[in-house]
């Protein structure tokens, strides 16, 4: 089941469908092993969702299969035309494998990707929903996405179907749901946005002090499983304030509530009116809107006298590893803590809840509780016991100053038309003037970087009018006297041996090379060794500059490949204390927040520079340098430990020498 769920997840995951590999080599096997086994199953529920013979699509299972438990290297049973000798694989498939792994094409395979709509694909592997059934929905039905196949069965439509019936139905029912909540966790982007909604709402509500969001949200985790939000009203207030809470719009089922406590379901709905502040919100929201998308999150609303808020602030807000922490700090003092105050362990005894809570000792805020037990405030991106509660103890007292976003004065690694971009050189630089930043980094898509067959990337030749056009710009700003310039970087593919990508005459030209990996495929299927390798390869090339999206993962979405970053940043580190610099980013979109906080104060302690860049493709993607900040927080990181803090004048000559 959990494989069948992994299985529809992947194919959700690749948005428009599967795609063929293309393959980034330059010389045979084009295609590896691996590849081949997704291509053949991929190809056999192809061939079913087109009503393709049985005997055909058998023939690619098994092909697959076969091919997945082959033990001799591929490529020599291919070179050596012995692929059609091995049981299980005939005179068809073996045909496409040679072709594959020796030219690197598909035949005439395109054509069968092409034909069937990606919602179909998604609806495969619903726990009893094959490819046979989806055939047989979508023909009489013209179910083709989850959405239709969902609605399709709330109106009872699916069951008169012959040999489906309401068994049926309710089991496709269960499994969009299964779907949806093993997904579960949401972005952290869209987690806040619909975290701030109902706070923002909640905080409006008559007889509301103060309304605030606590959990994983308020820690700045990348993903949110539910949201929790922490209210303080007086006692005499609290069920008005619940009737209204139970009333707000975008309210999907309300999941039960008591005398303090509610249990909702948000969705959509939430985000449509509600008064955001900064224009990254509202555009998500927008986005988010557009797409109709039914995502939805759980949220869980606790309701306290305002002297308890502290308390429960500061337990709802976590982590639970942090809590148990402070727990036991408080223990060391003879004193309880929990979500309804802190009690000399005397006054406490036998009472439990708000009867106990009386007995508190008084904190206003959430500062008062960690004096009480000898300790600096503890900013919530930290709580995850990482080394905080050593680090705040008044003994100590070296917690780090964090970076805010007010520090940055600049990014590295955006995109514009000349690549993927959709914004002009101009029209950046524009943008970030405007947020106050005195440089941006141009860093367009190298050469060989082309999706399903379309370069994307700047050839060789076009190279010099981007430098002219940007030495264009950079004199006007210069000769009116702007504090402000375009860096004329590239984002240069790291191929799969670790060689970069264009000449080394081309990559001189660059002000800075972020290096990033881009076929993941190669490197998905290779082991962390090789991987570590081949990157540290990379690294060590003089013109490479910065590490982009390190793992290349897309949260929720696929993993990155493995690797082994200790390695990375330890090598990185070495070069820099040789005098080079070589930098690591932190890819501030908050579908790769790619380096992970977890490993940030590791490059701190080995002096690695941290980026924080938002890899922007349009103007408006630079407001995302807000998440990478949460992130580097979150990672323990100051202003210093940054190299987009440092000022126009500092870069450029950092980056000339
Ligand atoms: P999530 O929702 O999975 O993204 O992560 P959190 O951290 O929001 O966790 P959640 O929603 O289960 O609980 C919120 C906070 O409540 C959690 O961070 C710490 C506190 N908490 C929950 N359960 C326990 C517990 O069993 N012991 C302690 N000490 N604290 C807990
Ligand atoms: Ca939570
Ligand atoms: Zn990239």
């Amino acid at each position: 089941m959990v494989q069948d769920l992994l299985y529809v997840l992947d194919a959700m995951a690749k948005v428009g469908g599967w795609t063929l590999p293309i393959s980034r080599r330059q010389q045979a096997p084009y295609i590896s092993k691996t590849q081949l086994v997704d291509v053949l199953e991929q190809i056999a529920i192809l061939l079913e969702l087109s009503g393709a013979n049985g005997f055909r699509v058998r023939a690619y299972q098994n092909g697959s299969r076969t091919l997945a438990s082959m033990e001799e290297d591929l490529f020599t049973v291919v070179s050596e035309n012995r692929i059609v000798e091995i049981k299980g694989i005939g005179k068809g498939i073996g045909g496409l494998i040679t072709e594959a792994v020796m030219h690197g094409s598909w035949g005439d395979m395109k054509s069968l990707y092409d034909k069937i709509p990606p919602g179909l694909i998604e609806i495969v592997g619903i726990p009893g929903l094959g490819p046979k059934r989806a055939r047989i929905l979508y023909e009489s039905l013209g179910i083709d996405s989850v959405e239709s196949l969902k609605a399709a069965c709330e109106l009872d439509h699916v069951s008169p179907l012959s040999g489906f019936g309401k068994k049926s139905q309710q089991k496709y029912l269960d499994g969009i749901d299964l779907l949806r909540r093993y997904q579960g966790r949401t972005r952290m982007d869209v987690g806040l946005l619909y975290g701030r909604a109902l706070e923002e709402k909640i905080s409006q509500i008559k007889g509301v002090e103060k309304a605030q969001l606590a959990g994983s949200a308020r820690r700045r985790r990348e993903t949110i499983g539910d949201l929790d939000i922490v209210v303080s009203s007086p006692p005499e207030q609290h069920e008005n304030v619940i009737n209204e809470i139970l009333n707000l719009p975008g309210i999907a089922e309300v999941k039960g509530f008591g005398e303090s406590k509610v249990s909702l379901i948000l969705e959509q709905a939430m985000l449509s009116n509600s008064i955001n502040s900064g224009s990254i919100d509202e555009k998500l929201a927008e986005t988010l809107i557009e797409r109709n998308s039914d995502a939805t999150i759980d949220a869980q609303v606790r309701i306290v006298n305002p002297e308890t808020f502290p308390f429960t602030l500061a337990y709802f807000t976590g982590s639970k590893e942090h809590n148990i922490r402070m727990r036991q700090e408080a223990i060391n003092r003879g004193l309880r803590l929990n979500e309804f105050g802190l009690f000399p362990e005397n006054l406490a005894d036998g009472k439990i809840g708000m009867e106990a809570a009386k007995h508190t000792l008084i904190c206003v805020d959430e500062s008062d509780i960690y004096k009480s037990l000898d300790m600096d405030w503890v900013p919530p991106e930290m709580r995850e016991d990482m080394g905080e509660i050593e680090a705040a103890s008044f003994s100590k007292s070296s917690l780090p100053t964090l970076v805010v976003p007010s520090d940055l004065r600049g990014a590295f690694h955006n995109h514009t038309i000349y690549s993927d971009g959709t914004n002009t050189l101009e029209e950046m630089a524009k943008a970030a003037q405007s947020l106050g930043w005195e440089y941006l980094g141009i860093a367009d898509h190298s050469e060989t970087l082309n999706i399903g067959g379309r370069q994307i990337g700047i050839p060789s030749e076009k190279v010099p009018k981007q430098s002219e056009e940007i030495l264009r710009l950079n004199k006007i700003w210069k000769d009116e006297n702007i504090d402000f310039r375009l860096l004329h970087g590239s984002e240069c593919d790291i191929l799969a041996d670790g060689s970069l990508d264009y000449s080394d005459d081309v990559r001189n030209l660059f002000s800075h090379v972020v290096g990033s990996v881009h076929a993941l495929g190669s490197w998905r299927n290779r082991d962390e060794i090789e991987n570590t390798e081949a990157l540290i390869r990379a690294i060590e090339d003089p013109t490479f500059t910065i590490l982009g999206h390190p793992t290349g993962r897309i949260l929720q979405v696929r993993e990155g490949f493995p690797i082994d970053m200790h390695a990375i940043i330890r090598r990185m580190g070495e070069l820099n204390r040789e005098g080079h610099l070589k930098a690591i980013e932190i890819n501030a979109s908050p579908y790769r927040l790619d380096l992970d906080w977890r490993l940030c104060k590791f490059a701190k302690e080995q002096n690695v520079p941290i980026c924080i860049n938002p890899d922007a493709h349009d103007i408006n993607g630079l407001g995302d340098v807000w998440y990478g900040i949460q992130i580097a927080r979150k990672g323990w990181l100051e202003s210093s430990d940054i190299l987009n803090t440092r000022n126009g004048t500092e870069i450029e000559s950092l980056f000339n020498s």
